[in-house]
């Protein structure tokens, strides 16, 4: 088996990046687009000896003609055209300026400035994208030129990171890298592409381990590249409250100081917090905040004896177990119940550009049904008077009662158990709509089989969602396939969440993180398998939208681009790695 191999490239803090980068660019969040498609070659000739190239997730057509390359040098500049563009422009400058040591400055195309053949066009501008998705974009690259184009700014920036995929992996060095033997070289290509589904999303559990700003926004940058576009950040649980809420400020004074196994606390300050935000929405990553409640909210409970049934704080929790912890339905703790709930999602709102705000739901197994359904209204009813839209795990469809477009995160298996698809439908028959985070093959925090016994290997990782999970697994799965009776526009669209239990710093989040993230991102973004694969319970097929042969080549490349951002992810058997 292959071992969990560590690179050599060297690190950069994530905040010079983001200090680099220009920052105020809006977040656009779109719908997805049903485009009939078929797939076309994904894999190009190898490129500078590395690998070979493709894009991950796979686009809708990519066709790499045999035809002279395009090649990034230093009198290149990036010529921006149409709103937004010049931002967007400029977040691509800020990676490949520092590893190429080119100037490419960013020009105002509308200022007459044409297109060279040694520049970068990047286009916004009506009836771009194919259909006009609003994430929908072109790439056309050759020898006269590479110009990228969309309706939208965020569809221009998913064109850049199919632009970053397809250049040099040493595009990515944070230090000024040696360059490629054949140059900065992109093949001729011609790529046009959409998104299947509109949320296509990365959960980091900040609560049971803390993780400092830099490694999220180095997470960000990363999921960014597989043009997933919602970060959900499970702020608070037993272990630990993880951010700032001035109201009640012993939230994050006394509850945030613990973490599984005792390895120190922390919290994101609201400055922390909008920083990671606005380094999120330069990357059009929208930022979804999850407090979790009623239950998992042991921190809470320790921080205010007010709100405890008996009106005594619980002792700290550093220990692995789940559904012990509950708010109190009793009307004795109804002021202080309803104030709290009032003043966290209020506070937590105006901290959040996005739309969405996650209230959690999960796992109450303290709290009788009768006042977890009362709890229920009473949270929805503090998040709903904040205008967002909200998002709770699918035992939250127990409630009738729920408010209007509330979304339901679906965590049973992929054959779903118990009682769990009738709670998820319930979001759809009350007017909102699914997220998808199969357990079984979506949870990153499931062990990989055959884990080396390596420093960090071995206690990585939980198994009780039918793990280990292969990255075969986490590409195998159809989301329209789960939940009988929910249609495809039913289905926002698909998460991969990490449970941080057994993972405590960054090089561990990357390790269980990548590859298998990949494989979800392409689930969420590329065209869905045709109907008879479907109708033969086969979404992986021999030449189609998800061809397995051709996810592995195209990972290879992609492998090869973690290697120079020094992601430390664990080199799976069956895909051919590059050294
Ligand atoms: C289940 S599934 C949880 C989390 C745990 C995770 C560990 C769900 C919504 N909650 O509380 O961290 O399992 O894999």
């Amino acid at each position: 088996m292959p071992r969990r191999t560590r690179n050599a490239a060297r690190r950069a803090p994530g905040a010079s990046r983001a200090a680099l980068v220009a920052r105020g660019v809006a977040i656009s969040l779109v719908t997805g687009l049903a485009l009939a498609a078929t797939l076309t070659a994904c894999t190009a000739p190898a490129k500078n000896g590395e690998a070979m190239t493709g894009i991950v997730p796979a686009p809708i057509s990519a066709d790499y003609p045999d035809r002279a390359p395009f090649t990034l040098e230093q009198n290149s500049r990036l010529v921006a055209k149409g709103e937004g563009a010049a931002a967007v422009a400029e977040t691509f400058g800020a990676l490949a300026r520092v590893s190429t040591g080119f100037g490419l400055p960013v020009v105002d195309g509308a200022d007459g400035a044409d297109a060279a053949a040694s520049d970068i066009a990047f286009v916004v501008a009506a009836g771009e994208a194919p259909d006009g998705a609003a994430e929908g974009y072109t790439l056309e690259s050759g020898s006269d030129g590479v110009r990228l184009a969309a309706d939208t700014p965020a569809g221009l920036f998913r064109a850049s990171q199919s632009l970053r995929q397809l250049l040099p992996a040493a595009i990515e060095r944070t230090d000024a890298a040696k360059p490629p033997a054949d140059g900065w070289t992109l093949p001729a290509a011609s790529v046009a592409d959409a998104p299947r589904f509109a949320y296509r999303g990365s959960m980091l559990d900040v609560a049971r381990h803390f993780f400092p700003v830099e490694d999220v926004l180095d997470h960000i940058d990363r999921i960014a590249l597989l043009k997933l576009n919602v970060l959900h950040l499970h702020l608070t649980d037993d272990q630990g409250w993880r951010i700032q809420i001035d109201s009640w400020p012993e939230l994050t004074a006394a509850g945030a100081t613990t973490s599984v196994g005792g390895d120190g606390g922390g919290f994101y300050t609201k400055d922390d917090y909008r920083r990671i935000v606005e380094y999120a929405a330069e990357r059009f990553v929208t930022v979804v905040p999850e407090v979790d409640l009623p239950g998992h909210t042991n921190a809470a409970l320790h921080a205010y004896p007010e709100l405890n049934c008996d009106g005594v704080a619980p002792k700290p929790y550093e220990g692995m177990e789940v559904g012990f912890s509950s708010l109190c339905a009793s009307p004795e703790r109804a002021e202080a119940t309803d104030r709290f709930l009032a003043d966290v999602t209020r506070e937590l709102a105006e901290m959040t550009p996005g739309p969405w705000l996650h209230v959690g739901g999960d796992e109450s197994l303290a709290t009788p049904q009768a006042d977890y359904l009362d709890l229920v209204r009473r949270i929805t009813a503090a998040g709903a008077a904040t205008g967002k839209t909200l998002i709770g795990w699918h035992e939250m469809g127990a409630s009738r009662e729920l408010p209007a477009g509330t979304v339901g995160q679906y965590w049973s298996y992929v054959e779903p158990q118990e009682d769990a698809a009738e709670l998820t439908t319930s979001f759809v028959e009350q007017g909102g709509s699914v997220i998808l985070s199969p357990a079984d093959v979506a949870y990153l925090d499931m062990k990989y089989p055959d884990d080396p016994d390596g420093p960090l290997g071995s206690k990585l990782g939980l198994t009780w969602a039918d793990g280990p999970t292969t990255l075969e697994e986490a590409y195998g799965w159809e989301p329209t396939a789960i939940v009988p009776g929910l249609a495809e526009a039913d289905i926002l669209g698909v998460e991969a969440p990490l449970w941080t239990e057994t993972i405590a710093a960054a090089p561990d989040l990357e390790y269980m993180v990548f590859p298998r993230i990949a494989a979800i991102a392409e689930i969420a973004w590329s065209p869905a398998p045709s109907a008879s694969a479907l109708a033969e319970g086969r979404p992986v097929t021999d030449g189609g939208a998800r061809d397995l042969d051709s996810f592995h080549g195209r990972l290879a490349s992609l492998g090869a681009h973690l290697d120079a951002l020094g992601v430390s992810y664990r080199k799976v058997g069956g895909v051919p790695w590059v050294d």
